[in-house]
């Protein structure tokens, strides 16, 4: 066992006010809120420590493509003062000791389970109580229940026939061993070409004797250009942080990158070239903010798309590898990857492309495995092949609301939510960053704090006015599913089979689950429901609410002292 939680005896009966499910960002940051307004709380954590997304996700070269000034908590003036980034964009270890640190700061873990997995939760509407059992023997309860599980922590590994037999290492990039892998003189298989295979094939090439990589569907990739943090920016911002977060508010994406509001259309072709030319020195996904048409209007779309495509045939030699490696659906329809020399890589003579859109992965041997009848042998190969995105985590928890319904059923055909907050007919069950909200669209970390401010508050409300539930009504869960189609069908994202879609996995429904209408927009609609007293929601029959306190998150961007 390892070192947390290993030997604890399993806690039946304990009735707490909040069970969390999670201990990454989202739910760390949940736990300190209820801390703050003196609710008791138990969170249960699968991994040994903090850190979600970052914990698991230990695969050579994993780093965060958000600034990292901006990829950080807010909440706490202290912690953002006291802590240095020393990269433009941190690296996953940076980014775990940060997760750490904030643990350790705010005496986290001792309401934390670790190495305990949430099996069940149901909903008993004798007492509105949850009821919650896990994998350890944990029986609790708890007024309300919180999922903090993440929307990329479901790893996907694709059952590819003979895998069980065969007999070299099988790894994934989301459940990387933490010992790390020496790949020092050993053949490797890739499998995948999304942002975790982008990042981590330039380094694993490096030591490697031959490298062939799968690829399913090529990617664009923007260069990250990741750089030492500049102390000259972070003294900057670390003077006036507090309205540099709010600015970044303000944005679709919740954070900032230099964002050209003309239509690319505009600019005949030299001048639309020359300006891509300097997006594409600045990189990272801030590429996408070129023009402000690029994922509306087709036509713009193409001219990016031809600009990124002439990139990749300039820089990989193999003119039918760079075919290859040249996606020919809409720029930015997929999520954008960052690279640090990925295409690049491709001219290394010890590196293939093996393309397997037509002729599938047959089966695994061994040794390693057949495509098109050709045998490949590794010593070890990298699954590469993501998540199952946005619902994958809580449909492995057998979760029943009202009347025995249970979660999964309810979201058969796509996950159904009011705000990606809440789901009618689970009262009292909130999810952190869940399908409906912007979340995977937006810097996830204003998008936790968001969303764990607009509970914590909801809870104080529903206290004060001794509310025992709250639940969306049907008519405005359904209005804001209406809502979120709606958006996502303006946009030329919701084109392509992405996970954004479920389109990753054989079988999942085909949803557009992130709300693409932006966070500002998005923040609007949540701070509407805590000033009307919560108008779209049932509470308690008819329990009034209080007028509304002092909520943190205003249409003015400011973050105010919590309540
Ligand atoms: O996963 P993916 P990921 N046979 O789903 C292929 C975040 N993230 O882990 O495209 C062959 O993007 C699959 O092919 P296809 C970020 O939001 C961020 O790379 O489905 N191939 C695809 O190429 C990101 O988008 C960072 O046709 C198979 C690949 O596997 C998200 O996490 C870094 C296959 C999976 O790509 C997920 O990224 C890393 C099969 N049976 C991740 N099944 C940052 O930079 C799947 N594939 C912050």
């Amino acid at each position: 066992m390892n070192r947390r939680d290993g030997n604890r005896q399993p806690e039946t009966d304990t009735a707490f006010d909040v069970i969390v499910i999670g201990s990454g960002f989202g739910g760390m940051y949940m736990l300190h809120r209820l801390r703050s307004l003196g609710m008791s709380a138990r969170v249960y954590e699968v991994a040994d420590d903090v850190g979600g997304t970052w914990y698991w996700n230990r695969y050579p070269g994993a780093r965060c493509d958000i600034e990292s000034m901006q990829y950080s908590y807010s909440f706490s003036e202290g912690l953002e003062q006291e802590w240095s980034w020393s990269e433009k964009y941190a690296s996953q270890p940076e980014i775990l000791d940060y997760a750490r640190h904030v643990a350790d700061r705010f005496d986290l873990r001792r309401d934390i389970r670790f190495q305990t997995r949430v099996t069940t939760a149901s909903f008993d509407e004798r007492d509105d109580r949850w009821v919650v059992e896990t994998d350890r023997g944990d029986r609790v309860t708890g007024r309300y229940l919180v999922s903090a599980v993440g929307c990329l922590s479901a790893a996907n590994l694709p059952a590819f026939a003979g895998m069980q037999d065969c007999q070299v290492p099988i790894l994934h990039t989301g459940r990387w061993p933490h010992e790390g892998f020496d790949f020092t003189g050993l053949r490797v298989g890739v499998i995948g070409t999304g942002s975790s295979a982008i990042q981590s094939i330039p380094v694993i090439a490096r030591d490697a004797e031959a490298v062939v990589v799968f690829q399913r569907t090529p990617n664009y990739a923007v260069p990250a250009r990741n750089a030492p943090m500049n102390p000259d920016y972070e003294r900057g911002i670390k003077a006036n942080y507090a309205d540099f977060r709010a600015l970044a508010r303000t944005r679709m994406p919740a954070f900032l990158f230099q964002y050209d509001k003309r239509s690319a259309l505009e600019l005949s072709p030299p001048e639309r070239e020359r300006h891509y030319e300097d997006y594409w020195r600045r990189g990272g996904l801030g590429f996408l903010g070129a023009f402000s048409d690029l994922l509306l209007n087709q036509e713009s779309n193409d001219s990016i798309a031809e600009f990124v495509r002439g990139k990749i045939r300039s820089v990989v030699k193999d003119p039918e590898v760079a075919q290859l490696l040249s996606p020919d659906n809409v720029f930015g329809c997929k999520r954008l990857c960052v690279d640090s020399g990925y295409y690049d890589t491709f001219n290394l003579p010890h590196v293939d492309l093996v393309d397997v859109s037509e002729t599938p992965i047959q089966y695994f041997t061994e040794t390693g495995l057949v495509v098109a009848d050709q045998r490949y042998d590794f010593d070890v190969i990298v699954c590469a092949t993501g998540f199952a995105a946005m619902t994958g985590s809580l449909d492995r928890i057998r979760i029943t609301g009202r009347k025995g319904m249970t979660l999964k059923d309810k979201w058969r055909s796509g996950p159904r939510t009011y705000l990606g907050l809440m789901s009618a007919g689970f009262p009292n069950f909130f999810t952190v960053t869940g399908p409906g909200s912007p979340s995977v669209l937006a810097n996830m970390m204003p998008a936790i704090e968001q969303h764990v401010d607009w509970i914590a508050h909801c809870f104080t409300r529903l206290d004060d006015a001794g509310a025992r539930t709250i639940e969306p009504l049907a008519v405005s869960e359904n209005a804001w599913i209406g809502h979120v189609n709606e958006v996502a069908n303006e946009s030329l994202r919701s084109t392509c089979s992405s996970w954004y879609v479920g389109a990753n996995i054989p079988g999942r429904p085909r949803v557009f689950m992130p709300y693409i209408g932006g966070f500002p927009a998005y923040l609007d609609r949540c701070n509407a429901e805590t000033e009307t007293s919560y108008a779209g929601f049932a509470i308690d029959g008819d329990t009034a609410l209080a007028p509304p306190r002092v909520y943190p998150w205003t249409t003015r961007w400011n973050l105010a002292t919590p309540t």
